[in-house]
Order: C-alpha cells, then structure tokens, then sequence
C-alpha cells in the first residue's frame, strides 16, 4: 500500500522523474550544505583541509548568488555534464568523480587513475577519538609510530572505500522510478567488480547488493526471475560491499522520490552521523546505541495525513568488521540499554540505523512460513505469508568441516568455498555463467544449476547460515544509512564518507 500513487505510464515516471529533477535539493541541514559546498572544492573534504572559516566564506557568497549562477559556477569547477542526483537522500553531482580524472560514467579501475599512484588513495573524513581521556592521542608520536606500521592496510581500505564512492556516484545517477531491481543490482554489481578489478577473494564485491523496499528494512536482493521494479513511491536501502584482500567497506543509503519521507530519511541519515560521532576508543557500545536513538526518536514524519514517530528498529544493529568476515563479534546497538562491551584501537566497525514508521522490531519473513498474528501486532488468527523468498547466504566463520554425504552439497560447498570462501554471497551470483567470480571459475565456468536443494543441506548441516529478509510491519517505511570507519591509533578514520552522504 504505497502511500503515493505510483506512476504507472512510462510518461507519468518520466514526468516525476523531471519533476525531481527541477526541484531544489532537500531542504538543507547545516551539515547537508557543507557537503554540497565541498563537492565543488577539489577534494578538498578528502585532504580534510576544508577550515570553518573558508566555509562560512562560501556560505555567505552562495546566499547573494542566485542559484542559476551558483549552479553555473559549481560546473565550470566540476568539468562538462555536472548533473544534480535525481532522488533524494544525497547530495553533491552524481558525475563528481571526474575530479580525479575518472570518466563518466566510471570505467578507469580505481586503483590505475594516476591522481592515485602509488596507492595514495584519499583518506577518510578524520574526527578526533571523542573523550577527555583520548585527547592525548591526536599528537602522539607513539601512536603516529604505531600508525606507520599499518600503512598497506590503511592504503587498501581507502581503495576499497573509493571504489565504493564511484560505484555508489554511478548507481545515482540510473536509480530511477522504473528501473527493475535485478538490473539496478547487475550494473551495480559489474560496475563494482570493473572499479575494484575482481580477483576472487583477493578483490571484489563485499556482499550481495541489498535493495530492501519499504517495510523490508535489510537484506532483500531480487533472485533470477524477480521482475520487481523501483516505483515513485518506494523508500529503498541500497546496502553494498567492497572488498580488498578480506578488508570490507561496508556503506548503505536510502533512495526515495517523494519528499513525503524526506524527515524519514534526515532521521536515519542523523542517527547514523551520531553514531558514528560518538563512537570512538574506550567509549562503551550502550552508550552509542543510546545517543542514536535520541536522535533518531526527535524525528516524526506526516505521511496521508498521519503524523508517525520515527521508531529505531532495536533488534538491528551496527557491527565490528574483520578480515573476510562481515560481522567481526561486536555490535553496535541503535536503543538504549546495550551492552557496556568497549570500542577497541584498531578495530573496524559499520555504523548502521533503521529508523521506521512501523513497529520498530524485524522478523525473518519466509515465504510460506505461518505467523501467528501477534507477531504482527495484532491478536487473533494466525496466517501464512506469501513474502520474500531468502537471497542472501554466508557460510559459518566458524565452522570448520562438516561430513557431507550428498554429492550435490559437497559440490556446492566447494565451489562457495574458492569463490566466496567466508564472504556472503547470493543466489543470482550462483546463477551466473562464472558462478560469482570470472576470476576463479572462469567466465563461463561456474555456473550452478538446481542447487537449491544443496544448498538448504548446507545451511541444515550448520555449515552455511541463510540471511533472509528483515521485515517491519507490511505498509510501514524504513530507512537506513551506514558508513564504516577504522579507530586509528591517533584518531578515526569515517572511510565511507562522500559528498553524497
Ligand atoms: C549478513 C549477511 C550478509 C551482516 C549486517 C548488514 C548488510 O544484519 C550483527 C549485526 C551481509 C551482511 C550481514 F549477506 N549484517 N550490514 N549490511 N547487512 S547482519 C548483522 O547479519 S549481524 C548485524
Ligand atoms: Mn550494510
Ligand atoms: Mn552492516
């Protein structure tokens, strides 16, 4: 029940989709117009070299400026073709990338365009480690030392986190009412793989393009034969991975057409900033998960007349990342009354919220499982939902062997295991004629056929764990931004962080 009429002709989604496009970006927050302000400055965010003072400079020439002539002048500095994004969510031009000499759309692998060479990739956004206790660390020689002994590993994820931001810039700029979700997610995909120049586990995607709509709040990517198209009125996660020897840059945002879930999507995009804010070395998880759900719960949005508090969906969490391991043991609550566990030096962490309309809890939705209505919130009969089928699957960190007797999954868990080895996959990359990596099986050589009965031995034998969809209540509308970021000895390191979000 989408609470705006979707356009059904293709007249009426060209229609919206000009519409957006002459509308003035979001209604900027003060931390929304110094992201737009950097995005015609060169990199400037990257060399972290942008001063309070320059911005309030640029500040007050843009309020003189009438747009045409600020929107004229962003474009002599970006280069030829500078085009705004087309939904909402984001800031900055889907084309910025060409600032470091890529083309759009981006075809040059990251790591081949000489403004790089060397692996001189750009940083992060730096923060200081947040605490009186930290504030020695931002001078200290004795962490800068330690800081040098990680330079290879600091120069890999901030590929990693580049490739991420090109791939994510293109993605933008085809997103669109219209568009089927299956090839929103292939070109996606191939564009990632060209960036990061897939070479099996080595180098490639993190995990599987998640693309949940409206009430599913993570971990919905169509399988083969999903003709679902993106409609005016969806709030989508796009939620991907890259990944450079094991090291994953894990960084969603949400895409949304009507201004209607504009406050929907400022709540989850805040929160996400807080928690990224406020984590840091030797603060407690808690007390993280705490400040996003103020932030968070200060949010409501009107949507067909009802007014709805924004509610953080409080079984989802943030997450520690390791090598080739998606979720390193750590999480990050979004609510109150978490656990006092610490933040550790070295340790990299996803900070992702969910803020929602709905209930503010997500359950595992399989198609044909029966519910009772309870779960719903609602009392009385149960019934059995036709939902979503589960597309996303990791096998176990682990579990190290387990005794296959059946020839098909012993087949299975092989190939998983030179493809993806502990990195989640998804059914549509079992699917391919390379079976998920050119690179290991060729590109006609891996395809997999009538694996579904393998591959629920697999997950029955414990071996592979299956990630189905999360879902808030049906007619309900969640939103989700993630950035990961790296607690360096000297400070933090928001590797993800764009002109974009
Ligand atoms: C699991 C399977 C995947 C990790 C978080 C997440 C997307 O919900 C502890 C905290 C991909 C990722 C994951 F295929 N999950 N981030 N981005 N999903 S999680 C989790 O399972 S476990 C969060
Ligand atoms: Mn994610
Ligand atoms: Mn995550």
């Amino acid at each position: 029940m989408p609470a705006a009429p979707s356009p059904a002709t293709p007249e009426e989604v060209m229609r919206a989709t000009e519409e957006l496009e002459s509308k003035a970006p979001p209604s900027p927050s003060p931390d929304d117009a110094d992201e737009n302000e950097d995005d015609n400055d060169d990199g400037a965010e990257e060399e972290g070299g942008d001063t309070t003072a320059a911005k309030k400079k640029k500040k007050k020439k843009k309020k003189k400026k009438p747009a045409s002539a600020k929107a004229a002048a962003v474009k002599a500095v970006i280069g030829e073709g500078s085009k705004p994004c087309p939904s909402r969510g984001v800031t900055g031009f889907v084309d910025s990338y060409v600032r470091y000499g890529q083309t759009d759309p981006p075809t040059i692998p990251v790591a081949e365009l000489p403004v790089f060479a060397g692996g001189n990739f750009p940083e992060g956004e730096i923060m200081e480690h947040p605490g009186d206790f930290n504030a020695y660390r931002i001078g200290s020689e004795e962490k800068r030392a330690l800081e040098r002994m990680h330079t290879d590993l600091y120069s890999k994820v901030r590929l990693a986190a580049e490739v991420h931001r090109e791939v994510r810039r293109y993605a933008q700029s085809f997103i669109k009412p219209g568009i089927k979700l299956a090839d929103m997610c292939e070109m996606l995909e191939n564009k990632n793989r060209e960036l990061v120049q897939e070479r099996g586990l080595e180098r490639g995607i993190g995990f599987p393009t998640g693309c949940s709509l409206n009430h599913v709040a993570a971990h919905y990517t169509p399988n083969t034969g999903d003709n679902t198209v993106l409609q005016y009125g969806d709030v989508m996660k796009v939620d991907f991975g890259t990944q450079i020897d094991g090291r994953i840059i894990d960084c969603a945002w949400t895409v949304s057409f009507d201004p209607v879930y504009d406050p929907l999507l400022e709540a989850a995009k805040m929160a996400t900033n807080e928690g990224v804010k406020t984590a840091g070395i030797d603060v407690r998880l808690c007390d993280i998960g705490e400040a996003i759900q103020e932030v968070m719960e200060s949010y409501e949005v009107e949507i067909n007349g009802k007014v709805y508090p924004v509610k953080c969906c409080r079984n989802l969490n943030g997450h520690s990342i390791g090598p080739y391991q998606i979720h390193g043991g750590k999480s990050i609550p979004i609510v109150k009354g978490g656990d006092a566990t610490k933040m550790e030096e070295g340790e990299f962490y996803a900070c992702e919220t969910f803020g929602s309309t709905g209930r503010g809890y997500v359950v595992e939705m399989e198609e044909g499982e029966f519910y009772a209505c309870e779960t719903f919130g609602s009392t009385g009969c149960g019934y059995v939902v036709k939902d979503l089928e589960c597309s996303h699957y990791m096998r176990d960190f682990d579990v190290q062997h387990v005794p296959l007797r059946l020839p098909r999954a012993k087949q299975l868990l092989s190939h998983i295991n030179k493809t993806f080895g502990t990195l989640a996959f998804c059914r549509r990359w079992l699917d391919r004629p390379d079976g998920g990596s050119t690179f290991v099986n060729g590109a006609t050589g891996g395809q997999q056929v009538k694996y579904l009965g393998a591959l629920k031995q697999l997950c029955d034998s414990g071996v592979v764990n299956a990630y189905p969809p999360l879902c808030d209540i049906k007619g309900s509308y969640v939103a989700q931004y993630e950035h990961t970021f790296l607690l360096r000895p000297t400070c933090k390191e928001v590797l993800s962080r764009g002109d974009d979000f």
